[in-house]
């Protein structure tokens, strides 16, 4: 596949990085389409770990060209900050892609905080508030933020008007001059990457380059196919790239839906297969579950194939690529999540209204697991014959081909199969 894209089909922390990272050094260009520095991808690159929160994945490689889309919410500093830690790279941002300002941040925890126990769990990184800002039509898109001419009164129009809000949060209001000052210096790093990425994007495809479309969080995070209102404010899907990227829907020709082994998120929200105790704590401290971006511990559940089919039906997968299979070994018996019990009638889909899927109870069969260390199997057929069947038993109920396993977090320990 040429123009293939990379989803999380859970809540997020799926290992995208790693295998967007695995198959980036095949592709021409590496996309990211949607979100911000909500993102965090760990990406290992010459035995050395990055975090990346905003950059594409392929970043570290010069040979691949990174394009920043016109669905992200890019906020300037942190993009300044990261590009600070890599010395060679290709990379350009969309002429389209909307701001984060330092009021979207600062309302992002304040809205947070005032929601009690209504509260979404954001990475509180001005995510929802830059989206809302772009719905509303009165964001700053990065053509404004580089224009030494249309920034300045840009910006002092905007922070009129959010320190009102700011003001009413009890948040201290922004000193215009100081945020030009110090907005105006990334704005003078950034502006040569700004370009239309459509166009771009569009010409390689005309080019037959081969492009990787790099998913931030995960489908059950969409805003609108995700466990609403918990959910982040865009589109993790292959159905969005189109929009995200400006290209036409018939040139993506396939979705890999990264998976972890077991299931985790952040936040708050229902999440059926939740498991707590000693064996949440026994996977949670042998998969490192706390977010790349927050550091929060993650709750941890079964894998959940109802969670899955659904990832299947909205955004479409082609493949799935399971991850973090070894953080499984020594269990006795692994459970799987096949539907749920919602008020007595057996589902396998995720109800819009979100009390009820909090209501759901899993249905779960249980499969033998593995004893033996799997950190070094580097085919399908060196796996134990129960984890062989763990998998075999995901493709089934998911009826998706599993395609890629990893078991570590190294490169040489993301497996095809053949
Ligand atoms: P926000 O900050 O407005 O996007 O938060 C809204 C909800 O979305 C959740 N959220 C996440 N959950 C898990 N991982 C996230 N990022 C991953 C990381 C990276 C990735 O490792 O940090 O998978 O791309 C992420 N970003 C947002 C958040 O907890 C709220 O529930
Ligand atoms: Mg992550």
């Amino acid at each position: 596949m040429k123009r293939l894209v990379i989803v999380g089909t859970q809540w997020g922390d799926e290992g995208k990085g790693k295998i967007t990272d695995f198959l980036a050094q095949n592709m021409d260009v590496v996309v990211r389409f949607q979100g911000g520095n909500n993102a965090g991808h760990t990406v290992v690159f010459n035995h050395k770990k990055h975090s990346l929160h905003l950059l594409p994945s392929g970043i570290l490689n010069p040979k691949i060209m990174n394009i920043m889309a016109n669905g992200m919410v890019i906020n300037p500093k942190a993009l300044v900050d990261e590009l600070s830690k890599i010395q060679e790279y290709q990379l350009i941002v969309s002429d389209r892609a909307h701001v984060v300002l330092p009021f979207h941040i600062e309302l992002d925890k304040a809205k947070e905080s005032s929601k009690g126990n209504l509260k979404i769990g954001t990475t509180h990184k001005g995510i929802g508030p830059t989206y809302t800002d772009k719905a509303s039509r009165i964001g700053m898109r990065m053509s404004t933020f580089v224009s030494e001419k249309l920034m300045p009164e840009r910006l002092k129009s905007l922070i009129e008007l959010k320190n009102i809000e700011l003001v009413n949060h009890q948040i201290k209001p922004l000193s215009y001059e100081e945020v030009l000052k110090e907005y105006r210096e990334y704005a003078n790093q950034i502006r040569p990457l700004v370009k239309d990425t459509s166009v771009y994007l569009n010409q390689v495809i005309e080019d037959d380059k081969l492009v990787l479309f790099e998913g931030a969080q995960g489908v059950l995070l969409c805003l609108d196919h995700g466990t609403y209102p918990y959910v982040t404010s865009s589109s993790p899907t292959a159905a969005s790239v189109p929009l995200n990227t400006g290209i036409a829907p018939w040139l993506i020709d396939g979705a890999i839906g990264v998976t972890k082994a077991y299931t985790t998120r952040v936040g708050e929200g229902p999440l059926p297969s939740e498991i707590h105790g000693e064996l949440a704590d026994q996977i949670r401290i042998k998969g490192n579950e706390f977010g790349t971006t927050t550091g929060r511990p993650r709750r941890i559940g079964w894998l959940d194939t109802v969670v899955l089919k659904h990832s299947k039906r909205v955004s479409g997968l082609s493949y799935l690529a399971i991850t973090l299979l070894d953080v499984l070994t020594g269990l006795d018996t692994i459970k799987i999540v096949t539907n749920y019990n919602f008020n007595g009638t057996i589902i396998d889909s995720i109800p819009a209204e979100i009390s009820d899927f909090d209501s759901c109870q899993p249905i779960t069969i249980e499969t033998p697991g593995w004893k033996e260390d799997i950190t070094q199997v580097r085919s399908f057929e060196g796996l134990p014959i129960n984890a062989k069947k763990y998998l075999k038993l995901i493709e089934s109920l998911v009826d998706v081909p599993i395609a890629i396993f990893s078991v570590g977090p190294d490169r040489n320990q993301t497996i095809v199969i053949k």
